[in-house]
């Protein structure tokens, strides 16, 4: 299969990152990118190709104007302020406070965000927009006819939602290459997100909607980030009522229970009866992962594949989390691997 791929993502590359009530090193690098593509070309897994503009047109059929022109502007309204360094929020409209837009850039990001671990610099939009465009172009391969194709974008997307940013994410890519199916004649669409992390941001835009179904495999939210989303009892509102599946499992899951939660979620989309498949591909459930807490090993991402493609459905991949960088690029090709027959 192909995989798209922009040297943009580097723009977006925080220094530090609030992590356990400390700045530390980011974890969501761009060496993380890097390591995945010289794997692609390793095992030789087809051509590598740049993505294409597509504009903002199909952005905003995901995120709300508002929200995606402040992201555009706000590195510069925040070094408007004499500050040079990664921008975070502090402060946030929880129960009981009012959800009116702030005029000044600190009341803003806290306005577009839910989490202070998120660091916005100076090439954030730059990289988030490229990363759109390498989605999109990948979706625009499998919407012409390819079986497969791998949209490998950094920063990743899935926690970010139609008007706020989170948990390393700005736009979401899947969600935005979901929409451009759509948009493009497809009838339904399924979401298979592999992440250890709940996808909380793609959850929210489909979940009133018949037309995109969405499953997750993920820690539990009693434990785990993003906390506030992500039940087995989220299963969709009003015309969307039975198309969210959510698969919470508990810190310490090793690949026995995370490959019969894929099991179910995969015959629920059959059910479904999707044109086409999106995997919000983290690698995150890594054993070794540094901030996750599941047990899967290498080999695994293998057999990953091996049922997605099982489905029979062409499929796009979008790449999201996996922070063990040494691994990430060896347990995110082998879903590409099983899924092409190469095991
Ligand atoms: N103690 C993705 O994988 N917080 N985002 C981690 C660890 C944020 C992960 C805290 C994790 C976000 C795309
Ligand atoms: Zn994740």
């Amino acid at each position: 299969m192909k995989t798209v791929y922009s040297e943009k993502h580097k723009l977006h590359h925080a220094k530090l990152e609030l992590i356990n009530g400390q700045m530390q090193p980011a974890v969501e690098m761009p060496s993380r990118a890097e390591t995945v593509l010289d794997r692609v070309k390793a095992v030789d897994l087809g051509l590598v190709v740049e993505p294409t503009a597509h504009g903002l047109d199909p952005v905003l059929k995901v995120h709300d104007a508002g929200y995606v022109d402040f992201l555009s502007k706000a590195w510069d309204m925040w070094t408007a302020e004499g500050r040079d360094y990664e921008a975070l929020p502090l402060v946030w409209a929880v129960r009981g406070l009012r959800q009116i837009e702030p005029d000044y850039i600190d009341g803003k990001l806290s306005y577009y965000s839910f989490d202070a671990g998120t660091p916005i610099t100076s090439g954030t939009w730059q990289a988030a927009t490229a990363a759109a465009d390498v989605a999109l172009t990948a979706a625009d391969m499998v919407r012409d006819g390819a079986r497969s194709a791998f949209a490998l974008c950094r920063p990743p997307g899935h926690h970010a939602a139609a008007d706020f940013y989170g948990g390393y994410c700005f736009l979401n890519n899947a969600a935005i290459a979901a929409q451009s199916f759509i948009d493009s004649g497809a009838a339904r669409v399924a979401i298979l997100d592999v992440d250890y992390h709940h996808g909380n941001g793609t959850q929210a835009i489909f979940y009133d909607r018949p037309d995109v179904f969405f499953a997750s495999i993920h820690g539990h939210p009693k434990q785990e980030y993003p906390f506030f989303l992500g039940y087995e009892d989220e299963t969709g509102a009003g015309k969307g009522e039975g198309c969210n599946a959510n698969y919470p499992l508990v810190w310490g899951s090793g690949f026995d229970a995370w490959s019969a939660a894929l099991d179910d979620a995969c015959k629920k989309i059959a059910a479904y009866g999707p044109d086409m498949v999106v995997v919000s591909l983290g690698v995150d459930t890594f054993e070794k992962d540094p901030i996750s807490q599941f047990k899967l090993k290498s080999p695994d991402y293998l057999k990953i594949g091996e049922t997605i493609a099982k489905l029979g459905k062409p499929t796009l991949f979008v790449m999201e989390g996996g922070y063990a960088v040494a691994e990430i690029g060896v347990n995110a090709v082998n879903v590409l691997l099983g899924f092409e027959g190469r095991s």
